[in-house]
């Protein structure tokens, strides 16, 4: 056994370790629990570079905590529902629960073959019943507690599909597959209520100190919290036009007042007048969301209606219908300030309307022209009363005017809205409603859950198929049993994934989860997973947890208490002449340049970019693990850089990572038995084994591999001894975490008891950690003369006999003797003449 066979040895242990059961997590043990987990996958297909580089981190965590006597929890599961797996039915003719059963089983197949330490027994998907069945009870908890509602609200709508699109269909303002110009349409949809819990929300981001500052400060700007004034602009034919401004202080720079095509007076206006009902349709084109409505062109109509100025009755300002005004935000209407405010300033300037400058540095800034608008804060100017006083005095200023005249309130402002979690699609889960022409909107009774998600469906149309079900959605009122329609709209995912991490926790058969089960282990310790995810799923998750909370199914506020965000795997990308992607396979290098093997024309390289199938920069892992093994994979993918960085896959990386696996197992299987001691050696263990511990503990990765590199070169180096063969065994359970099976079978071959799983991480004598010699300064009259080692510890006499008799201190002496000589044990020695 001189090479270490990696395909043979990998299939035997994850066997072992499946047959022993030792990943299972026990919630009745006694031990201290430890909660890892990964962001589970979306069923795609194929497992890439990302996901293992994710997972291993995970499974070195998990590994790690278990060695340290933890009960650990790490489970794996699959984000299931979801419009790729429409698309497959439409495209490929599948149905999404094939194509997306076939994914996980392949996937599945794929993780095992890295040999991750999951608690394979506690695997859900949630696109199967038992798991969807109880988000539908959740919900319904949810509804009777007044957190669920419903409301108009807007959609893309594609019209030659004729058709509701998910904001990733629309590209470009465009359908995915019609590719007719997108229109906004509205329609009746659910929401949950999370603007209740906004200011929670905010507030419970203070106590993460274990996430990244970055995410943090990301979910404060998504809830956006603010303080403005709310106020109303009087029409003179009666009636007024509420707006909402975060910057009061710019009162006297206001130019026009806007309102959303949606707003009720454009709407009364459209309904007698053809061009303001074109301007509308013409405004509501493009997509809903809000960097969309953001960056599309900004367009207007004057409706010659004007308002007047709450502080000056003299001055009229006109009413324009405006595309970037959203209906859901403030009060849908706004009055612009060009001067200061960038939207405001790129309409005005496109349609000729007044420009002022009310803020500047300083009071004599009042004059200074504005060539683009200036948001930040200074003083104000042009604005009569408000000169002179700062941005925020100001703002304070016209709240006290506006409250005490009676036109206007301060208030606080989100910028969070109400969850919608209507998707008018068929592959998610339905949401458990009936709807009755008498009785309204009904829930469907506990007793009759779940609802289930038919399966004869048909993709030949766009369009939901829940829609033209012949019999699927129709029902009896479960309150006066009148003929009434189910509901069609299936729950956007990530409401399947707000609450997944709580079914891994306890999984009962007859409700979503058991409390004190749930509670043993959550909340999660080590969340690890993408930056993308770093708004929007987090925040879900962070509210649903909440939403448990407030109505009493749950004690956990805030479901994961560390968050580990890790970089991208990356890759150089390459493209033929004509400009086409090739993919690594595709190209061979000879010297600094690279030919596309087919062809044997000249590749130019690109840049260095995340993997991704559209640039063809893809490593598949599988291939690699056939090459190279499961732990050389997972030993590069912690190795070449911090985790949260991103980490440039490369041939020679994963070389490098292959070659040391095997020189391992070369220190394992050579059998330079011997007696005797090696205390360098011992103390070099002890420091690795009290850095790999540091590092580990604080995911910091990288340097656990640096440190293990370390000690095998010292290893390697160092004479036959007993000490060297303890040092190998040491070292083979601390390198487990990261290449499990190596470990287990050098483990093996060391004559071990058991499997390196079951090995207690081994402990350090801090007295090792210290230096053994140190660096003495020695001073002649407080001057730095000399330095010299000695043996940590040394006495104070030593020290001093030392300093006098080294020969540069000799000569500075001559023939009189010191009249003093001062000695910090340690550090120094000043003789003073
Ligand atoms: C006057 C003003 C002057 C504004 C200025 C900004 C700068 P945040 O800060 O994101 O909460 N606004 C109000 N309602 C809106 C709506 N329904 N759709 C689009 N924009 C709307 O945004 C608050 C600011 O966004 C408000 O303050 C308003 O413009 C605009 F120098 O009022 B501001
Ligand atoms: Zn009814």
């Amino acid at each position: 056994t001189d090479r270490f066979d990696p395909a043979a040895s990998e299939a035997r242990w994850q066997e072992r370790w499946e047959a022993s059961g030792c990943f299972r997590a026990d919630s009745a043990s006694p031990k201290p629990k430890a909660y890892v987990l990964e962001m589970f996958p979306y069923p795609s297909g194929r497992i890439h570079m990302g996901h293992v580089r994710n997972y291993t981190m995970g499974d070195v965590l998990a590994r790690f905590r278990r060695a340290q006597g933890y009960e650990v929890l790490h489970p794996m599961g699959w984000d299931a529902f979801g419009m790729p797996a429409e698309n497959a039915a439409m495209e490929k003719k599948v149905h999404p629960g094939d194509w997306t059963r076939q994914n996980i089983a392949g996937m599945r197949a794929q993780l095992k073959r890295l040999g991750f330490a999951l608690d394979w027994s506690r695997e859900l998907a949630t696109c199967e019943l038992d798991y969807y069945g109880h988000e539908q009870a959740l919900f319904l908890d949810l509804f009777e507690a007044g957190l669920v509602f419903r409301r108009e609200s807007e959609v893309n709508w594609d019209p030659v599909d004729m058709t509701v699109l998910a904001n990733e269909q629309v590209i470009d303002g465009r359908g995915w597959r019609s590719g007719a110009p997108v229109e906004r349409r509205k329609l009746n949809q659910w929401f949950l209520r999370i603007t209740d819990f906004a200011e929670e929300l905010l507030e419970g981001l203070g106590s993460l100190d274990q996430w990244p500052d970055k995410v943090r400060l990301m979910q404060e700007n998504w809830i956006g919290k603010s303080r403005g004034l709310q106020f109303r602009f009087e029409r003179p034919e009666g009636g007024s036009i509420e707006v909402f401004t975060t910057r009061p202080d710019t009162i006297f720079g206001a130019s026009f007042l806007a309102i959303s095509p949606g707003h009720p007076i454009a709407e009364a206006l459209a309904a007698e007048r053809q061009d303001v009902a074109d301007f509308i349709a013409l405004a509501k084109q493009g997509g809903t969301t809000a960097a969309e409505i953001e960056t599309a062109e900004k367009l207007g109509f004057d409706t010659g209606l004007t308002v007047t100025h709450p502080l000056n009755p003299d001055w009229q300002l006109p009413v324009w219908i405006a595309n970037f005004v959203l209906m859901d935000y403030g009060t849908g209407a706004l009055y612009g300030v060009p001067g200061h405010d960038a939207r405001d300033f790129e309409f005005a300037t496109k349609y000729g309307l007044p420009i002022t400058r009310v803020v500047a540095q300083g009071v004599d800034g009042a004059d200074a022209p504005l060539s683009e608008a200036e948001n930040a804060p200074g003083v104000a100017v042009n604005s009569r009363f408000l000169d002179g006083m700062t941005t925020d005095e100001a703002k304070a200023e016209i709240i006290r005017r506006a409250e005490a005249g009676g036109w206007g309130q301060g208030k606080t402002q989100y910028r969070l809205r109400d969850w919608g979690v209507s998707r008018q699609r068929y592959w998610g889960t339905p949401i458990p409603i009936i709807h009755c022409d008498a009785c309204g909107a009904v829930p469907v009774p506990k007793a009759q859950l779940p609802v289930v998600l038919p399966e004869d469906v048909s993709f030949d149309v766009p369009g939901n198929p829940l829609d033209r079900h012949s019999t699927w959605n129709k029902v009896d009122c479960p309150k006066c049993s009148a003929a009434a329609r189910r509901e069609t709209d299936t729950l956007d995912t990530f409401v399947d994934s707000s609450w997944y991490f709580i079914r891994f926790a306890s999984q009962p058969d007859d409700k979503p989860f058991d409390r004190a089960e749930a509670e043993a282990w959550l909340p999660v310790g080590q969340y690890i997973g993408g930056v993308e995810h770093a708004i929007l799923h987090l925040l879900y998750a962070r509210f649903w947890t909440r939403a448990l909370e407030r109505i009493g199914r749950l004690s956990v506020k805030e479901p994961f208490k560390g968050l580990f965000t890790q970089g991208m795997v990356t890759h150089e990308t390459y493209r033929a002449g004509d400009g086409s992607w090739l993919s690594p396979e595709q190209v061979t290098r000879n010297g600094d340049d690279w030919t596309h093997i087919e062809s044997g024309e000249p590749v130019s390289t690109g840049r260095v970019e995340k993997m991704s199938k559209s640039k063809k920069n893809v490593v598949d892992p599988d291939s690699i693990i056939e090459r190279y093994g499961a732990d050389a994979v997972r030993w590069f993918m912690l190795s070449d850089s911090p985790p949260e960085r991103d980490l440039e896959w490369s041939i020679g990386g994963i070389e490098g990572a292959s070659r040391f696996v095997h020189r391992v197992w070369r220190l394992a299987t050579s059998p330079a038995q011997a007696d005797g001691n090696d205390a360098a050696l011992t103390r070099k263990l002890h420091r690795a084994i009290a850095a790999v511990g540091a590092a580990l503990e604080s995911l910091q990765f990288n340097k656990a591999v640096a440190a293990l590199y370390e000690l095998v070169n010292a290893v390697e180096k160092a004479a036959p001894s007993a000490d060297r063969t303890a040092a190998i065994r040491t070292l083979v359970v601390l390198i487990a975490p990261m290449a499990p099976h190596l470990a287990e079978e050098a483990w093996a071959a060391l004559g071990g008891e058991g499997m390196v799983v079951d090995q207690p991480w081994p402990s350090h004598d801090p007295a090792m950690l210290v230096d053994e010699e140190v660096t003495i300064a020695v001073q002649v009259n407080g001057k730095l003369r000399h330095t010299l080692n000695a043996p940590r510890g040394l006495p104070r006499e030593d020290l001093q006999g030392l300093a006098l008799g080294a020969d540069k201190v000799a000569a500075f002496l001559g023939d009189s003797a010191p009249r003093k000589v001062i000695v910090v044990p340690d550090r120094l020695v000043n003789i003073v003449l």
